[in-house]
């Protein structure tokens, strides 16, 4: 093992916030946001919607497949020049478009908004836009304005409206948007032009927010894509434009950069989430393929166990889920699509108290049969991994519990007792869903009362399981926390420093600690080589280069660390390099010399 100097911690520290995207510390503090965002929080779910001109091609162009998955950048993988591409308007008339159906489809399966792309990166507008007649309804044989329509639909069914608005990159402007992502091939330039950028807010994306927001009533959420040229002065006009008109609308975090600036709440990367509960606000945004519009050129589908699974990882910590559709250009949703979303409908028609208006897991644990939400003093237990006979164990209760209800089988009667302060909840029978079937735990009081786990030491060693671990970062997308076997585990097959894991535990003496991690293989042919960090308290870090051989009965020998004082102390792990060979970690020995 090495100790590396807090040098290099400080440049590696620099390193992962950069990589950090949005920063929940740049949210202005706003007395009104918990008003603005209580619909928002009680809906947890929202239907994304990307359809635009991009849908006729759909990935292809000229008989080329593009090799890149997203298919509404197809005018920018192909350059295809804006002469050519706008005479895709006269083409689209989706004449089965019926935004009464999308909406049923979309309350049906318990959401409570959808997010229409109004105006993609193509600059091409799905509404009735007097400021640029590049639209649907000046533009196209169709002449209905779509996103009116949706409007409406999901208002009469208790839903709201959101626009998504690509306020930066433009490829029908001389100056839309950053300049490797922008239309070079029309508007040829060495440098980004900021007189030219300001030109093009000034006449198209600032007057047309101003549209949005001023004929067509209510928008619940604006949701703003790709800031790179939008800085923080720009993304302000953005921000008090659309407040001045319509106060109590929310706001997504990639309005401007820095990232998190005048926003109300936070997107990860596409398809990314939170792990752990945050304590701001988030939204999981998720494709059900590759691509956000409608492509010829999927490779890989999601399934609705798959969906299920992201709603509830996203709900149950405390994040939202915008789950995206991308419509054909005959105003069609995918069969594939559709049969997800009544898939979840299914599921929603049991659960749906489980996820609307609850809040993330309050325990310590990540839970190795499933997930958790509450509301009030009722406990949701989202069980994924039912096992007829297996007990399961909801922890450190002072509540009493007045009921264990089984949602969607009111005669089913499990077996439960509470000894001391924890709970134990005997499964029995077939699950009712597959991906996952819901036990209401009723409890005493108006709130709960769970109290923390003590991860003390006894005799100088102590026992940090992954499922006490928080995380840090919003990637996590390979060292995330996952099921592997019944247990909780966290994937070290490939990490990236802005992904951790972090225990705190007490520490009865000072000293010289052994660190064995506690694996689980999956792949048994080789463990590429990476490198496992430690770090405790803030203070030293340890590496160690992990490559085949390394793992002796499932166990890792991370070396030596030194604890420095008794107390609360705090590790740190997280790893770089590796790749797909699949090495979990199930909990870490500290042991004292
Ligand atoms: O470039 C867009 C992409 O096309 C899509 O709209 C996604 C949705 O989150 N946002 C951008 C990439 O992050």
């Amino acid at each position: 093992m090495k100790k590396i100097s807090i040098l290099i911690l400080a440049v590696l520290t620099l390193t992962t916030n950069l990589l950090i995207a949005q920063d929940p510390a740049l949210m202005i503090p706003d007395k009104n946001r918990d008003v603005r965002m209580e619909w928002w929080r009680e809906a947890r779910f929202g239907l994304f919607i990307h359809w635009g001109l991009y849908s006729i091609p759909a990935g292809e162009w000229k008989g080329k497949t593009s090799k890149k998955d997203y298919a509404e950048w197809t005018m920018h993988n192909f350059q295809i020049p804006l002469e050519e591409y706008s005479q895709l308007a006269k083409e689209f008339n989706p004449t089965e478009f019926d935004a009464n159906e999308w909406a049923q489809l979309a309350a049906d399966a318990g959401m409570g908004y959808f997010v229409l792309t109004t105006k993609h990166h193509d600059g091409f507008a799905m509404f009735d836009s007097d400021v640029s007649d590049y639209n649907i309804v000046d533009a196209t044989p169709f002449k209905r304005d779509v996103f009116g329509e949706l409007a409406t639909a999901f208002r009469k069914r208790g839903m709201k409206a959101g626009a998504y608005y690509s306020q930066d990159l433009d490829w029908s402007q001389s100056q839309g948007g950053a300049i490797n992502e922008y239309n070079l091939w029309d508007f040829p330039r060495e440098e980004p032009d900021y007189k030219l950028f300001d030109k093009y807010m000034n006449e198209k994306s600032i007057p047309q927010v101003e549209e949005l927001f001023t004929k067509y009533g209510e928008i619940g959420v604006v949701w703003f894509d790709v800031p790179r040229m939008v800085d923080a002065k720009r993304g302000k006009r953005f921000h008090d434009l659309v407040r001045k008109h319509q106060p109590n609308v929310v706001i997504n975090g990639r309005i401007c950069n820095p990232q998190g600036l005048y926003s109300d709440y936070l997107v990860p990367g596409d398809n990314g989430y939170y792990t752990s509960p945050q304590n701001f606000d988030w939204e999981c945004c998720a494709t059900m393929n590759e691509s956000w519009g409608y492509t010829k050129n999927k490779k890989e589908h999601k399934n609705s166990n798959d969906i299920i699974m992201v709603l509830l990882k996203s709900v149950s910590s405390g994040g939202n889920l915008l789950l995206n559709v991308g419509p054909k250009p005959d105003g069609t949703i995918p069969e594939d699509q559709v049969e997800i979303l009544k898939d979840v409908a299914v599921w929603m028609k049991d659960n749906k108290e489980a996820i609307h208006g609850t809040k993330a897991n309050p325990f310590e644990e990540f839970f190795d049969w499933g997930y958790c939400t509450v509301k009030d003093s009722d406990i949701y237990l989202h069980v994924s991994e039912w096992v007829d006979g297996k007990t399961i164990t909801v922890p450190r209760l002072n509540n009493n519990v007045l009921s264990v209800k089984v949602l969607g089988d009111d005669d089913r009667k499990l077996q439960w007792k509470k000894k001391g302060n924890d709970v134990f909840i005997t499964l029995s029978g077939e699950p009712i869903h597959l991906s996952a079937t819901v036990i209401k735990v009723g409890c005493s009081g108006d709130q709960l009362d769970i109290y923390s786990p003590k991860l003390d030491m006894s005799n100088g060693k102590v026992t940090l399981k992954t499922g006490y671990a928080k995380s840090q970062g919003s990637r996590m997308r390979t060292l995330r926390h996952s099921i592997q076997q019944g247990m909780a585990a966290a994937d070290l097959s490939q990490g990236h420093p802005s992904e951790r894991l972090v225990w705190d535990f007490q520490v009865d003496k000072p000293g010289t600690y052994r660190v064995t991690a506690d694996c689980l293989k999956l792949d048994m042919n080789n463990i590429n080589p990476r490198t496992i960090y430690l770090m405790i308290d803030g203070e030293n870090e340890y590496s160690t280069k992990v490559s085949e051989n390394s793992l002796k009965n499932g166990l890792l020998d991370l070396g030596e660390i030194q604890i420095s004082k008794a107390g609360t102390a705090s590790l740190i792990l997280w790893v770089e390099g590796g790749s797909s060979s699949q090495l979990y970690l199930k909990a870490l020995h500290l042991s004292r010399k």
